[in-house]
């Protein structure tokens, strides 16, 4: 068991069980959560990403969440040895700099993994490409929808597919770095694709061209873990 803690606190999914302890000796504090490697090269997504983009918005980008959320987690003994998962869950009653930094890390590790080299896409699985029929209609009305979606966020945010309570498909939006699994989202559900409508995923290759940048992201993004997800969040109906 303290092996499993211990290989998910280096993966950073949960706080570092030493962390309690770091800081009762008033020794600095290990980092709780960290950076998860991109699963690609920065320049694999082109063109629809260029890999300055991709560069800065990892390294810098959710790096500083990371960073801002270990910081916040370390000043609040009552945070300490919480899993990303559980501060997310509960955002809405934790400090906006929790909300906000433990949101930015479970986006962007999602987000991350939610694409692909173009090469190397896939497509919908059956259930998934069923599902999305059955509710949108076909996969470019959902395309469409989705697309809309984005660009109708005012500022910064995100776009997402869940699936919700109902075992449904369906398209939300969150602002800033909140998402569907938190207590505040006005629609909630279990996210199982979802793309970054920040200016900083876009604007070095798109400028103010947000809707060109959500028509190129589909050339990157992953079926095959949608998919996974997909299957995994209906897993029992
Ligand atoms: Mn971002």
């Amino acid at each position: 068991m303290k092996r499993i803690a211990l290989s998910l606190a280096f993966a950073g999914l949960v706080a570092a069980p030493s962390l309690a302890l770091a800081q009762a000796n008033s020794a600095p504090a290990a980092a709780a959560f960290t950076l998860p490697a991109l699963p690609y090269s920065a320049g694999a997504l082109e063109p629809a990403i260029d890999a300055q983009t991709m560069t800065i918005h990892h390294d810098k980008h959710h790096q500083a969440y990371v960073d801002a959320l270990n910081k916040a987690v370390a000043a609040d003994t009552a945070l300490a040895g919480q899993s990303l998962e559980q501060l997310v869950a509960k955002a809405g009653t934790l400090p906006a700099v929790v909300r906000n930094n433990a949101g930015g890390h479970w986006n962007h590790s999602f987000f991350w993994k939610t694409m692909a080299p173009p090469a190397q896409v896939g497509a919908p699985s059956p259930a998934l490409a069923g599902a999305i029929t059955a509710s949108f209609g076909s996969l470019d009305k959902f395309k469409a929808a989705f697309k809309d979606a984005g660009t109708k966020r005012f500022g910064s945010g995100w776009v997402w597919l869940i699936v919700g309570a109902d075992g449904k498909l369906a398209i939300t939006s969150t602002p800033n770095q909140d998402n569907p699994l938190m207590d505040v989202a006005e629609t909630k559900g279990t996210p199982i694709l979802g793309n970054d409508v920040w200016e900083h995923a876009y604007y070095l290759k798109y400028q103010n061209r947000r809707a060109d940048y959500l028509d190129g992201w589909w050339q990157v993004v992953n079926w095959a873990e949608v998919s996974r997800r997909y299957a995994q969040a209906t897993a029992g109906r």
